[in-house]
């Protein structure tokens, strides 16, 4: 998970460390070329002291000299650290990785951007190690693109009006019916209480597949006939959790193309006619910057609330989970990383930051 950017990242910082560490060298020797001159001028003073005082005096000259040389060394360390051109090209290198990452574009020029103004001009940080300064940057960077200020899963479920009705959207095979199962476990070890409608009346096998999970959980399964009209399965299930004094209804859909224009007004329908609470995108890790490119247009076709994104235990790249947020500006609620109900991750900016820059 994530070693593919965790490399890219270490590579990073390897890189402007050894830019830092060559321009202090080469700055280093300015340094004392400088006080040469001074120490030779003081010497020349000293001519008629005898030979114990002069030795006194070049050891006492030669301790004020090192100070001084420390002392600019320091400021020259100041300004080796922060210095833009130097960080052209290490930065260049981290847009491409971050790309070869599976990092959308605009996600990429911004976390770069982001990391050349921490890195330029801070003064703060000169006593620190270059590549924690380089790590702290890029950390801050990433949670800049994928931080959201917006309402959690959770919150949204203990204020919504019940029953919560949720939607689950995206193309096909990428994991939503799988979700569906691992999000009811889930609300149901929180004491909620949950109906599922088969939304899928398309795909051949889809009413089975849910209605095994349903049964496996020991949910109530609302559903109609292989073709029926996903709205009005969607809308039984609704009427029923109303009657039932269910809290929340998980509704599924065939998985569509976002190129299909018929699909997607199908799902313009659903959310007419039931009006969920949350529609979740769901989408596969794996698929990279697939994902990201489908999620910006469910986004815009049908109006999402949140994203899921599946199957990251499976990739190793991991620039959907940083792109994904940035490019629809909706939050992931949760990562899938099983295929096991329990394989379900509540979305935490400083567990994805832990598990890039960690150890995995
Ligand atoms: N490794 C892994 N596999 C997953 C995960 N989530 C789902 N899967 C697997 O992905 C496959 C497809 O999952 P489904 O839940 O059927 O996907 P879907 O989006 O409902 O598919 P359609 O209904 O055909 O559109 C199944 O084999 C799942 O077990 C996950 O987080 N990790
Ligand atoms: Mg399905």
């Amino acid at each position: 998970m994530f070693k593919s950017l965790r490399d890219k990242f270490t590579s990073f910082k390897h890189s402007v460390g050894k830019t830092v560490h060559k321009k202090k060298k080469a700055e280093g020797i300015e340094v004392s070329s400088g006080t040469t001159a001074e120490e030779v001028t003081d010497t020349q003073k000293t001519p008629s002291l005898s030979i114990e005082k002069e030795k006194t005096k070049k050891k006492e000259k030669k301790e004020k000299v090192g100070l001084k040389d420390k002392a600019k060394a320091l400021i020259i360390e100041r300004e080796t650290i922060l210095d833009e051109k130097d960080l052209d090209g290490p930065l260049w290198e981290l847009e491409i990785s971050l790309m070869e990452g599976n990092v959308a574009l605009p996600v990429a020029e911004e976390i770069v951007s982001n990391v050349r103004e921490e890195l330029i001009g801070e003064k703060k940080r000169i006593f620190s190690n270059t590549e924690e300064i380089v790590e702290d940057a890029l950390k801050d960077s990433i949670k800049n693109v994928i931080k959201n200020d917006g309402p959690l899963f959770d919150e949204m479920i203990i204020e919504g009006d019940k029953p919560v009705v949720i939607l689950f959207v995206g193309v096909n095979g990428t994991g939503k019916t799988t979700t569906i199962a691992k999000v009811a476990k889930r609300l149901m070890d929180n004491d909620y209480s949950v109906v599922i409608a088969s939304g899928d009346t398309y795909r051949a096998g889809a009413q089975e597949q849910i209605e095994t999970h349903a049964e496996r959980l020991g949910l109530r399964l609302i559903k109609h006939q292989y073709g029926a009209d996903p709205s009005a399965v969607i809308y039984d299930a609704v009427e029923h959790a109303k009657a039932k004094g269910k809290d929340v209804v998980l509704a599924d859909t065939a998985g569509r193309m976002h190129t299909d224009l018929n699909l997607m007004r199908e799902l313009q329908k659903i959310k007419r006619i039931n009006s969920p609470r949350l529609t979740i995108f769901v989408d596969e890790a794996i698929a990279g910057n697939d994902a990201v490119e489908r999620a910006k247009q469910f986004n815009e076709a049908v109006g999402i609330d949140g994203s899921i994104l599946s199957k990251l235990d499976a990739d190793a790249r991991g620039g959907a989970a940083i792109s994904i947020p940035y490019v629809t500006g909706k939050p992931i609620f949760f990562f899938g990383v099983g295929q096991r109900y329990e394989d379900l991750i509540v979305f935490d900016e400083d567990w994805l930051l832990g598990k890039i820059f960690g150890e995995e």
